[in-house]
């Protein structure tokens, strides 16, 4: 028997839009999907339709895809296990995308938060309608792929909720044949922080250099990026998000990355100042991101296996993603084309 038709399935991603992953990313979603790929029909993608809401830079954009495959497969990404793909190889993406627009109500989709301050940021006339329409390609991301949950950061909860919206509302109009998704969301690590600023998300296009640990960075220069964190006036090491969040952050960092309890971590600490615990961080993130940059790099320098991972990738992802077209377009009357 197919253990994997058992398996309930997952479907999340990330976007190809800087050279490196951040803390953030990996702790906030990354490192959840390696785990499920044991437990779940996994299936991953660079989200490079979605990256080019904004503006990319050609040659950069395509290095920064391969960075991005590269660096999935270091984190523990195993092809054997998941599916793992580039999101504009499987053209049922903007496909699915389409129908769905014609689904969503403007208003409801001008309710989207993370689009109303990405677009405040941007200014109007810089934002793309594409930015616009994202959550609904995220929806048909999610929907091609029946998928029972998506993992991710606490930042795509109202995305998700779009999500099953969508679904919902194309189940009852046209027959039921989408699977209406749960989000999947880590409490601990929902919310990596900026290091400076610790109240706003660590954020690839938000934060300064000194905010964020890029994983492909020196690990020298993430190192003294933990030791200059922005803490507080008090010395005591307790988890507290609302009155200590730059602590608190440090701790959730340090116990994800170790595998340590926060209360341990609290103990161990006890009376003892910010400092041990920022030198002790940093011993662990240059520990953690060493190897990491080394696998990295072995993948990128073995472009054929990338290429050649890519199309099996792609070819199992367009196998469900165009049986769920197929039926969509179906159920809302288009003609099927004969050939
Ligand atoms: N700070 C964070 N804490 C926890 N999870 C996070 N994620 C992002 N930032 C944090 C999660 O990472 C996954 C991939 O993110 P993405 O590539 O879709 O981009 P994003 O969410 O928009 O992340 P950024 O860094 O803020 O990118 P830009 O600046 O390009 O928009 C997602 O599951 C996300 O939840």
């Amino acid at each position: 028997m197919d253990m994997a038709i058992e398996r309930p399935r997952v479907l999340s991603g990330i976007q190809p839009t800087s050279g490196s992953f951040h803390l953030g990313n990996y702790l906030g979603a990354v490192r959840q999907w390696v785990a499920q790929q044991e437990t779940h029909d996994a299936f991953y993608m660079v989200a490079d339709l979605h990256a080019v809401t904004v503006p990319q830079d050609p040659a950069e954009f395509r290095s920064n895809t391969r960075l991005a495959v590269a660096q999935l497969l270091a984190a523990g990404l195993d092809p054997e296990r998941c599916t793992l793909f580039v999101q504009s190889h499987v053209p049922e993406h903007a496909q699915l995308g389409w129908l769905l627009n014609c689904l969503t109500g403007f208003g409801e989709a001008s309710r989207m938060t993370q689009f109303k301050d990405k677009s405040a940021k941007q200014g109007v006339e810089r934002t793309t309608v594409g930015l616009f329409t994202y959550p609904v390609l995220m929806a048909a991301d999610i929907l091609l792929y029946q998928s029972d949950q998506v993992p991710v950061g606490g930042d795509q909860r109202q995305h998700l909720e779009l999500t099953r919206d969508l679904a919902e509302r194309f189940n009852s109009r046209y027959g039921e044949i989408f699977t209406v998704p749960e989000a999947f969301i880590l409490k601990e690590t929902a919310r990596i922080v900026d290091l400076q600023d610790p109240v706003v998300k660590m954020s690839k296009s938000a934060s300064t250099p000194k905010g964020i640990i890029d994983l492909l960075d020196e690990p020298k220069a993430s190192a003294k990026k933990i030791k200059s964190a922005v803490t507080d006036t008090d010395t005591v090491i307790r988890f507290d998000e609302e009155h200590k969040p730059g602590v608190s952050n440090l701790l959730t960092i340090y116990a994800s990355l170790t595998g340590t309890g926060i209360p341990e971590l609290e103990q161990r600490y006890e009376g003892k100042g910010y400092g041990a615990l920022k030198t002790d961080l940093a011993e662990v993130v240059v520990e953690w991101v060493t190897p990491f940059r080394e696998r990295t790099r072995g993948y990128l320098d073995d472009p054929e296996t990338l290429d050649s991972i890519l199309a099996k990738g792609a070819e199992k992802a367009r196998a469900v993603a165009a049986e769920t077209l197929a039926q969509a377009y179906d159920r809302m009357g288009f003609l099927a084309a004969k050939h």
